[in-house]
């Protein structure tokens, strides 16, 4: 069946076979096309690259997988009753229950009809003549749409570097962004972990409890704080029931998406024992109380770092037995909270493990994989050997999985060549020259630096009310203006200039694939302020936008 012959009987314009492709079927693209078709009456067409629902939590299934957000606020919150009636069993919801729970959302909002999976969308081209997107997928198929959303996650293209002889390894070989759907057994096996972010901060203890033998290759030691998981008070869950409506406001108005706040306070001005009664109780609380709801001069000022550094640094020798074993697990070179803080159950205690090794890489990088292990480039041929390795090397992420499409604009550009050396966009949304796509939760908005789903929701409900306004004006594209785009880039740099983010080699910088723009990525206005400057666009008649029709090009 084609999609013109499913869309029959909807409201779909004669000249597209759908209104709007999604690229994605996560978070955002099941919300999108739950607004577009449920509550605006337009037809949609989600494409998923996987055979089912989830996103990032259909292919992240690598053993300790879950979301770092506490689950109360880690979902939609559009549908009062959907937030009510699901009910999380853990303070961070795991990744089977995370799956489970967007499975539910589309059966409840009738939403698999309009999703094919196991396909991937390789192209779309912007026809200037009809206003419309050709959009094309692998299996060969060529659909037609009127506007084309990307929903495909910042971190959805997992990266694996180039080492040298990657494929002669014998043995078996996972990443955790790609993890097998079987259930992968380590029993017994010596196991290699390359890689010490937040996916094998989760992974490193549950591997260790079934390998003979774990190696974990560390690069970059990271500041991880206790998770402090668990199933949630029944007080606690009382009380956030009796508060929907609040807790709903609190998150749409704060810094970060959850309810945190930054203390007014500088830890420049305190003592270091008043730093240690401040951090002490989030440090027992567990989550990210430390890094987003703590002092906000850490970020702007190295002395002020480096005295919450200092705490941390106490906490890990605290918990790591062997002396040289800790120095190397704390981090050094950079400061805390500029690299993503990655919670954790256990991690620095299984270094306590006599069968756990930790390798230092930055000094001794890895020189190449062999048949039966890895070796280092100073260490003369001795080798690592393996029945298995992890790479837990993360992903190219935010403009990683948009570049992997061939997305041509107008006079054909490409969209990876545009962003050549670095995303240009008008409030991370959309992209002068290429009208009618939507990006949700694209570079240079708040995106990973906030609660996703608060976020998600955020930028859906925005396109929502722009493909509104595109309808109400009879017109037939949006688009930024080159001005309104050129002015957000450099707002997005003048935001990050007085911080310390750009001095750290991390993947908001690119800095983490070889040969990608070192540019900082995410919008650093945060998740309220963004929110009220979106608004502010829409209330100033659709600042910053052009809308036009085939005869009639640019009204403002
Ligand atoms: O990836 P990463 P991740 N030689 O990029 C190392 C989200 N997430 O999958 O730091 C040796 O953080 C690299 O070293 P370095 C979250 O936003 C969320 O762990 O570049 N090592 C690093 O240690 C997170 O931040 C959740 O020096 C190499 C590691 O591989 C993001 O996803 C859970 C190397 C990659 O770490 C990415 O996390 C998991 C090389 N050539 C992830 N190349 C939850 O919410 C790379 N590395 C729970």
């Amino acid at each position: 069946m084609t999609v013109n012959q499913h869309a029959l009987g909807t409201t779909a314009e004669p000249t597209v076979d759908v209104d709007a492709v999604i690229i994605g079927a996560g978070f955002s693209g099941l919300y999108m096309l739950h607004r577009l078709r449920n509550t605006m009456g337009l037809t949609g067409r989600v494409f998923e690259a996987g055979g089912g629902v989830g996103g990032t939590w259909y292919w992240n299934r690598y053993p300790g997988a879950r979301s770092d957000s506490d689950s109360y606020v880690y979902g939609f919150t559009f549908d009062e009753d959907l937030w009510r009636e699901w009910e999380w069993s853990e303070r961070y919801p795991e990744q089977h229950e995370i799956r489970a729970y967007l499975e539910h959302v589309a059966q409840r909002f009738d939403l698999y009809r309009d999703i094919t999976f196991d396909t991937r969308i390789t192209g779309a081209s912007f026809d200037e003549a009809r206003n419309t997107w050709a959009v094309t997928t692998d299996a060969g198929e060529t659909v037609s749409a009127r506007y084309l959303v990307t929903a495909v996650g910042a971190l959805s293209s997992s990266n694996t570097p180039p080492f040298k002889n990657i494929d002669s390894f014998q043995g078996e070989t996972y990443h955790t962004g790609l993890w097998p759907h079987e259930e992968v057994d380590f029993t017994g096996k010596r196991v290699g972990v390359i890689g010490t972010g937040a996916s094998a901060v989760q992974a490193i203890p549950l591997i260790a409890k079934e390998a003979s033998d774990l190696t974990v290759f560390q690069r970059t030691a990271n500041y991880v704080i206790p998770a402090n998981n668990g199933p949630p008070g029944v007080v606690v869950k009382k009380a956030r029931l009796d508060d929907y409506a609040g807790i709903r406001e609190r998150i749409q108005r704060s810094y970060f998406g959850f309810e945190l706040n930054l203390l007014e306070k500088g830890a420049l001005e305190s003592t270091d024992e008043e730093i240690h009664q401040e951090l002490m109780p989030r440090w027992e609380e567990g989550g990210f109380g430390i890094w987003l709801g703590s002092y906000v001069d850490m970020f702007f000022n190295d002395e002020a770092n480096a005295k919450v550094r200092k705490f941390l640094h106490d906490r890990i020798r605290e918990k790591v037995d062997d002396p040289e074993t800790a120095e190397l697990l704390i981090p050094k070179g950079y400061p805390f909270g500029v690299k993503r803080n990655p919670l954790d159950s256990g991690y620095f205690e299984t270094f306590n493990e006599p069968h756990v090794h930790l390798v230092d890489v930055k000094s001794n990088p890895i020189a190449e994989i062999t048949p039966t292990g890895v070796t280092l480039e100073d260490e003369d041929g001795s080798e690592y050997g393996f029945d298995a390795i992890v790479y837990a090397t993360g992903f190219d992420a935010m403009t990683g999985p948009m570049n992997k499409i061939a997305i041509r604009g107008r006079g054909g550009q490409l969209l990876r060549e545009k962003w050549d050396e670095g995303p240009r966009t008008y409030l991370g949304l959309t992209s002068a020259g290429f009208p009618n796509l939507f990006t949700i939760t694209g570079p240079q908005s708040p995106s990973v630096l906030s609660n996703m789903p608060v976020s998600i929701e955020q930028h859906v409900d925005l396109v929502v009310k722009i493909i509104g306004e595109v309808r109400e004006r009879g017109a037939e594209t949006v688009e930024a203006t080159r001005e309104a785009e050129d002015a957000w880039v450099v707002h997005n740099a003048e935001l990050v200039k007085p911080t310390l983010f750009e001095t750290a080699d991390t993947w908001y910088m690119g800095a983490n694939i070889p040969g990608k723009p070192r540019v900082f990525m995410p919008n650093l206005s945060f998740v309220g302020p963004y929110r009220a400057k979106c608004d502010e666009v829409v209330a100033n008649d659709y600042e910053g936008f052009t809308f036009g029709t085939s005869k009639q090009e640019a009204t403002a």
